[in-house]
Parts: structure tokens; sequence; C-alpha cells
């Protein structure tokens, strides 16, 4: 078996390197690697030792794939105890991310070097986890209590640069990382440099006023996630304990915080992001290239996704009827780069270039060179397939050509044209420039190469792309219509649309469906019920009140009435709603709902779809389905996802629920025939994502 921690002489330095691709994780032969070169560095006579990490980075951490299962000593904190206890000096030299476990390491040495674009951060949070080696400790000796306070309960990191100036570095150099830690070592030796333990430096300050601003940002920000606040607790602990209590008091938070949910349903989400983008039929197949690229459409989503082609290095041609139009586009695409200016997505000074990487037109002529195509005109069928057969005359071979749909057969569009193998659906989310979900809709005759390009892309553009099936909005509309008819249900029973809104931003969404509604325009849930209507079961049931509100001109923030009346972006309830609902209901039997009971309802409904979304393979795995609804409608990534959920809350007593519901209304609460087969057979979602996985 290759050593995972090698160490070896140069001259008097000890050069100790962690090699574990592919990121160098802290597993347990890693552990015991640097344990023992530490030994070996005591016992023989090299002075002074570099740790370092080989390939793309120093450490990425802890391994996350040994949580949950029985830890094997030696445990990280100690071993990063025991390199800060050597008698002679060890420098960490830092190239690449140092995360969480591996800034931990680097907080054992004595001395920090790091090189050029290395990052310093603490992610522990987002895996629902505090620093567990001594991190919480050690840090604050070195920078005092606020930079830690900025960046651990956030999850975040800094640059090297950053690094330096907070105290957090000693050094920073360029080029090589393995000479320049030997160059390090070697001046440190000439200077005499002691050992330098972090451990036994002060205490930091006690920042009273630091402690209580981020509690109070925290417990606002976390919405129902609990690692945020304990991380400040664990940097609190640095103020007042020396150096080994500090460090047991963390790892029991870290210990009790593995125990949790939160944890699991976070690592889940972690995983999947990486495993969502894993298709067996992508397996082997190479990408097309793609350099220019297409927008038809210039609306707030044809720009968003022009911007978010611009902001990844594409050259992009816009297509607009009129100049006019063209103008628009180019004024709403030059105000998205300003956001991306504001919110730090764009250097200021990449403004201008990344804008003149632009081009409005409108001839479609302008296109015969372009890459792909992708098409976000207004969303009916007639005008697609016009634009489709337009595109199809201009582009060149090999050329792909991509609808940004929500809910169109993307089969029927592809149909209109010659090449229906070029055709493929690319959902993205408003505002696209933002949003970073991006379904790949897959239609009966898209060639393998062109899905490749289309994850290519994703990845290009920092999208988390899955792949969907065509049906009635793919996966995320789809599974949102059917948990939109239960909140329409419970209102008809006699539960209020605040109440729903109320409970699901408890159950840690940001907003609750009506709440989204307002945002997103009532006249869009009007229109798609009016498309709906000619095909819609009579056992169905239509939410007459929103269609009076949309009579009455109430569409939500844009009229500044909806379900709430608005003044600014804070809404109160819209009280005038309430004979609407009142006349809809008739004389249906009332009943009150506790916000466990909308909860419920409202996720079964989410998960019961999500299995026939699954079943149906329009989701090739549950975890695709939580994928969707973590980066498309807010879902809690500490929840993991609805299938994630659904396996925790166990699959039996939700079936049951649903066959009990199915008696007042078997049309809507028909169990999914896989729910049911899962229960039979004593299976999780999480068996499927095993089985259905590379
Ligand atoms: N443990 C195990 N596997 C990991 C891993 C880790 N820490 N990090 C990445 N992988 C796997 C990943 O699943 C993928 O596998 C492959 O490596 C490449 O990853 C005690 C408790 C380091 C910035 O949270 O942010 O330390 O899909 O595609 O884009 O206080 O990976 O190929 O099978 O992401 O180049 C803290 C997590 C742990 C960092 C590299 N560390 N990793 O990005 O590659 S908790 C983190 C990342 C901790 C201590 C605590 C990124 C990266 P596969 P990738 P990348």
């Amino acid at each position: 078996m290759m050593d995972v921690v090698r160490y070896e002489r140069d001259g008097a330095v000890a050069v100790i390197t962690v090699a574990n691709p592919p990121v160098n994780a802290l597993g347990h032969a890693v552990r015991q690697g640097l344990w023992s070169a530490i030994d070996r560095f005591a016992e023989d006579d090299a002075q002074i030792a570099v740790i370092l990490g080989e390939g793309k980075l120093f450490i990425g951490g802890a391994d996350i794939s040994e949580f949950g299962k029985p830890p094997r000593e030696p445990f990280l904190p100690d071993v990063c105890t025991h390199i800060e206890r050597a008698q002679k000096p060890v420098i960490a030299a830092v190239h690449g991310p140092a995360l969480g476990g591996g800034c931990e390491v680097a907080l054992g040495a004595h001395y920090r070097l790091a090189m050029k674009g290395a990052r310093f951060g603490f992610p522990e949070v987002k895996l629902g986890l505090v620093p567990g080696a001594g991190g919480s400790q050690r840090m604050p000796r070195l920078t005092g209590v606020g930079p830690a306070l900025e960046i651990m309960p956030a999850g975040g990191s800094v640059s090297a640069e950053e690094a330096l100036a907070i105290g957090l570095v000693d050094r920073l150099a360029e080029g090589d990382v393995h000479q320049a830690g030997l160059d390090y070592a070697r001046e440190l030796l000439e200077q005499g440099a002691p050992v330098r333990p972090v451990g036994t430096m002060p205490h930091p300050a006690f920042d009273e006023e630091a402690f209580a601003n981020a509690r109070d940002v925290w417990a606002r920000k976390s919405r129902g996630e609990v690692a945020p606040l304990k991380a400040i607790d664990a940097v609190e602990l640095s103020t007042r304990m020396d150096i080994d209590e500090g460090i047991a008091a963390e790892r029991r938070l870290f210990l009790e915080l593995m125990e949790t949910p939160q944890r699991a349903g976070l690592i889940h989400a972690f995983f999947n992001d990486r495993e969502v983008a894993k298709l067996p039929e992508l397996r082997g197949i190479t990408p097309r290239e793609v350099a220019r690229v297409g927008v038809i459409g210039g609306g707030t989503m044809g720009a968003g996704i022009a911007t978010s082609c611009l902001l990844s290095g594409l050259r992009v041609t816009l297509i607009e009827r009129d100049t006019e139009a063209a103008e628009k586009a180019r004024a709403t695409i030059t105000s998205n780069l300003d956001g991306a200016v504001k919110r730090g997505k764009l250097a200021a000074e990449r403004r201008d270039p990344v804008l003149a990487m632009l081009s409005t037109e409108t001839d479609y002529d302008a296109l015969s060179t372009a890459d792909l195509a992708i098409e976000a005109v207004f969303e009916d069928m007639g005008v697609k397939k016009e634009v489709f057969k337009k595109l199809d005359a201009v582009m060149k071979p090999g050329a792909i050509l991509a609808t940004n749909t929500s809910y169109l057969d993307v089969n029927e569009i592809a149909s209109a044209i010659s090449r229906p193998s070029d055709v493929i659906g690319l959902h993205f989310f408003s505002p696209a420039h933002v949003m970073k979900l991006l379904e790949v809709v897959v239609a009966d005759a898209t060639a393998g190469d062109v899905t490749a390009t289309a994850f290519a892309l994703a990845k290009r553009l920092g999208k988390v792309a899955v792949r969907a099936g065509v049906c009635d909005g793919f996966i995320g509309n789809r599974i949102l219509s059917t948990y939109r008819g239960a909140a329409d249900r419970m209102i008809l029973e006699g539960a209020s649309p605040w109440e729903i809104d109320a409970a699901i931003k408890a159950f840690g969404l940001p907003m609750g469906p009506f709440e989204m509604g307002d945002l997103a325009g009532l006249d869009i849930g009007y229109m798609t019920r009016q498309r709906k209507a000619a095909t819609r079961d009579p056992r169905d049931v239509v939410p007459t009140w929103g269609d009076e509100m949309y009579h009455k001109g109430w569409l939500g923030q844009k009229t500044g009435r909806g379900y709430y009346t608005y003044e600014g972006r804070k809404g109160v309830p819209n009280e005038e709603v309430t004979p609407l609902i009142e006349a809809a209901r008739g004389n249906r039997p009332q009943r009150r709902f506790s916000a466990e009971d909308i909860q419920r309802r409202y996720m079964a409904a989410m998960v019961n779809e999500g299995a026939k979304v699954v079943a149906e393979g329009i989701a090739r795995r549950p975890l695709d389905v939580d994928v969707t609804l973590l980066y498309g409608y807010g879902f809690p990534r500490w929840r993991g996802g609805p299938m994630l959920w659904a396996d925790r809350e166990g699959l039996a007593g939700l079936l049951a629920d649903i066959k009990a519901w199915s008696k007042d209304d078997p049309y809507f609460w028909q169990p999914a025939p896989l729910l049911e087969q899962l229960v039979s057979e004593g299976r999780t979602f999480a068996d499927l994502n095993k089985e259905n996985g590379q």
C-alpha cells in the first residue's frame, strides 16, 4: 500500500509529505502517518521539519467519509497537539486549500508559510460540526477572536494575504511549495528560531461586544441550524481555558454535534453535490467544445443566462427581436454585472472586459459560429418551435440547441428540427446568474455527448446540474405543484395561508408557499392553472380564491398586495383574502391544523411525488430530488433533502398517513407505488441511491 505520509530528509530538514489523493483527507492512515513522522523527527538528527501536501492542495480536512463510523486513534486533536509538542521547530508549508482539520494541522505547527493562492478555512459548520482538533482554540490565540468569529460560524475561509494580515500565517511565498518550505526552514535554522507552540500563547481577549454581535447575527441567520452558534461557543472557550482544557471542551461540542441529524443531513448534501453529476450514461463520453454561446430572448431569464455565461468567461451573442429590446437586454445584463461586483462575485476591474464579451444582435445569422444556443423566449410551443427552426437553419453542424423552458415538452420542440439529437433542455432558475440549480432535461433523441456537454457547461458556470427526464415541470416544478396542491387543500379544510407559511418557515425553508407566490407573482400561478384547465382531472381542486385575487389585481409584491400587503419588502397578512377562501370552502368540514400537521402533509406530498418522479426515471435517484429541492426550492440543507427526511421519519409511517388521508381525498393522496414497494421490502431511498449510483 502506498505510504500516505512520507518522511524524507533534505540535509538538516525533515520533509513530511501528506500524499492521500484526491484531497489529502486526514483519514486514519494519514493521522497515524503524521504521528509516526513526528516521532521519527524527534528521534533523528533533523533540526527542523516541514509538513506539506502532495498534489493540488495542503490538506482538505478530516476524512468526511469516516464520520458516523467508530472513531479510531490517534484522534486528530491529539495528532495536532503531538505536532505542537515537538521539541524542534515544525513548519506547515501550505499551498491551495487548508480546510478544517487541514488548517488545524497547520496551527499545530510552530510556523506557517502560505503560497500564493493558498486558502485557510473552517468549513465544519457546513457539515453541521465545529472545529474538532483545536482550531477554535489555537486560531484566536494567533488572530484574536474577531477573525475567528468572522470565519467559523460562517464556515468561511481567508486568502494567503488575508491570513498574513490577521496573523494566521508568518510568511508568503510564490513558486514551488517544496522549495519554498525548504528555504524558509533554512532561514529559520540560521536565525536559531525556537519552537513556538500556539497553544501556550496567551488567551485571546474576551470581546463581549464581538460575541454578542456574532450570536445576534447567527441566531437570525442560522434558521434552525445549530452548528454556527456552537462554533461561537467554541471560540469563547479559548478566552478562558488553557489549551488542553479548551481542546477537550471543543471536542465535547464536536462529538455532541456528530450525533445530530443535522450533521447527517449536511454530509448527505455534501456527497450528493458530487454524486449528482456522476451518471453511468456519461462515463467515458467527451463533451463538445463550448466557447461561443448564443442566447435567444433578453428578458429576465435570457439576460440572467447571458450574465451567467459572461461571468464564466464565455463569449455571448444575445438575439432579440429588435434593437430597442436588444439595448434593454444589454442594460439588464450590465446591471446584473454591477450587482455581481457589489456581491464580490466579480472584480470591479473585470466588469468592462467581461461586458465586452457580449454582443447583441437581431439577426440569427450572428449565431452561425456559436457552439451552443440557449433559447429563453416566451413559454409558448409555437413560438419555441419557430425559434428552433431559425436556429436549425443557421447553426453550424455539431452545435447544441438548448431550451430554457420550465415545463414544455422538449421532445416536441426537438421534433420540429432536423437535428433532434443536438437538442437538450437547460432549465435555469431565476435569477439565472445567481441560482445554482440547473435542470439538464434530456430528451428521447438527445445524444450522449450533448448531455455530457451540458454537465460540463454547468460545472463551468458554477451550477449544480441535475439530470431530468421530460415531463410537465421536470423534477422541481412538478414536485412544487404537488406540495402547493397539498397547501391549497389544507386551506380548503381550515388552515390559513399565513399559518401554512409560518409552519413551513419553522421547518427551515426561507419562505412558505404563499409568500413565495407573492414574490414570484401570483399571475404565474394563475397562468399555470389556465394552461392546465383543459386537461385537469375533475377530482382536482382549484384555488378559486387565487383566481379572484388575480382578477382583483392582487399579484403579490409587484402590486403591493397578494396574500400579504407590502410596505417595501416586509409583508403583513392581507385579511381581505379570508372571505375569498371562506367562499371557496363552502360547507366543507373544517378542522384545526397544528404546525406539525401542516409540515407533515406538505412534506408527504413532496416525498410522494418525489417517489413517482424517481419511479418514472424523470429523476435518476432519490438524491437527484434532494439536490433539486436544496438548490432550487430553498429546502433546508441541514435536513439533507426531502427523500432523506422521509427515510429518517420512516417510510412506513409516512405511507400509513398518506393512506389515511386518501380516504378523504383518494385523488390527491395516491400512494406512490415505489413508496409502497420500499415499505413492503423494508428498504429506503438511501438504498436506492446506492443501487443506482456509479
Ligand atoms: N473527506 C473525504 N472526502 C473528501 C473530502 C474530505 N474532507 N473532501 C473532498 N472529498 C472527496 C469528494 O467527495 C470527491 O470524491 C473528491 O474528494 C474530490 O472532491 C476535525 C471535523 C477540498 C476544496 O469540509 O471543500 O476537518 O466524488 O470534487 O472541487 O475540525 O473537496 O471524487 O468520489 O470537491 O477539487 C472539513 C471539503 C472536513 C472540505 C477540493 N473539510 N472538501 O475541491 O474536489 S471536517 C471540508 C472540499 C473537519 C476537523 C473537522 C473540496 C476541496 P469523489 P471535490 P475539488
